[in-house]
């Protein structure tokens, strides 16, 4: 690609979505946005969002920020953490050219299927590649957490760690692969009960929940041994282990959600249906196990040699509107526009 400053210069990228197996829930640092808590997850083959930015050069000198454009799945969008990104990007390359980003998820946006995780991470990755910046994948993961936590995993495949770090910088707040995606198949069965945005932000919920829960100090104190054990079950591929797990890391996060004042509640009756159901199933013999995040939809966890017999019970299973089965993917990457 050739890339001047008196050039338009571009790049597209997708990335897919991911699910949080041990979940990130409170920051250490809101500006820098470095979480509070490590997190292990999943990135998911059937999510993605694919997103081309352009930095144009010749709209002039001193455009930055104030000229750039995001388009989001066809709409002039207002997004202050876009534009984040993107100063931090031009900070970096030394440039001052306003940018055009187009992003479109195949996927509901903003409703617990974290479009802002695959989001950021193609953002982070398009808009480096066109500003000229040869970034490795740390560095990209951290750049893609500046603009939502959970991007720094969708850098990467398969199954996913992200450190909480240490250090004031939030330079040591990264993502880094724990296993690939062919060495351990996983199906994630998403059970879609409603597509209708979200009404409070995870941020702004987060926030919350670190201020008012009295869940709080536990959550954090108990979340590397939660690590530590899920790192071991990927690790030794014992699936009921990382079931278990997840869904326990799943329902202490929405028992901090539901003791922050105001309580957070993001689920509705279709998903607590949902949630017998992959219950009931286990019952049955099937080794399916549920994850939620900060919305309504139910992610069941199985093999994929189970996945059709988890869609057809979620499908049948009242206020389930619709399910999508997806494998496991692969990290971000540079496509053709
Ligand atoms: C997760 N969630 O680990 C948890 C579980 C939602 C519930 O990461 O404020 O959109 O942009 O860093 O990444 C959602 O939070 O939050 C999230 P910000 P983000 O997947």
């Amino acid at each position: 690609m050739d890339i001047t400053v008196h050039d338009h210069a571009r790049a597209t990228a997708r990335a897919h979505s991911n699910i949080a197996l041990i979940k990130y829930w409170g920051k250490r640092d809101e500006t820098l946005n470095i979480p509070a808590v490590g997190s292990i997850s999943v990135t998911l083959d059937a999510l993605s969002t694919t997103t081309t930015v352009t930095f144009d050069a010749t709209a002039g000198e001193g455009g930055r920020a104030a000229d750039d454009e995001f388009w989001l799945n066809g709409v002039l969008t207002e997004s202050t953490r876009v534009l984040g990104v993107l100063d931090l990007v031009r900070e970096q390359a030394g440039l001052t050219s306003p940018a055009v980003v187009t992003s479109t998820n195949d996927f509901p946006t903003g409703a617990g299927l974290a479009s802002s995780a695959s989001g950021f991470a193609a953002l982070a990755l398009a808009s480096s590649a066109a500003a000229g910046l040869i970034l490795n994948a740390r560095e990209l993961s951290v750049l893609a957490r500046r603009g939502s936590g959970s991007a720094a995993r969708s850098i990467f495949g398969g199954y996913v760690a992200l450190h909480s770090g240490t250090q004031k910088d939030g330079l040591d707040a990264f993502a880094e692969p724990v296993l690939n995606a062919s060495d351990w198949p996983l199906s994630v069965v998403v059970a879609i009960t409603t597509h209708d945005a979200k009404t409070v932000s995870s941020t702004h919920g987060m926030a919350g929940s670190r201020a008012t829960s009295p869940f709080y100090p536990a959550w954090v104190d108990s979340a590397e041994d939660d690590l530590t054990a899920m790192r071991a079950a990927i690790t030794t591929r014992d699936f009921c282990q990382l079931g278990e797990l997840a869904e326990h890391s799943c329902m202490k996060l929405h028992a901090l959600m539901l003791t922050s004042r105001p309580a957070l509640i993001y689920w509705n009756a279709g998903t607590i249906a949902a949630m017998h159901t992959v219950r009931m199933l286990r019952e049955t013999g099937i080794a399916v196990y549920f994850t939620i995040d900060a919305g309504p939809q139910v992610k069941a966890l199985c093999a994929p040699e189970d996945a059709a017999a988890v869609a057809h019970a979620l499908a049948a299973t009242p206020g389930v509107n619709e399910t999508r089965t997806s494998s496991l993917g692969r990290g971000a990457h540079l496509v053709e526009a």
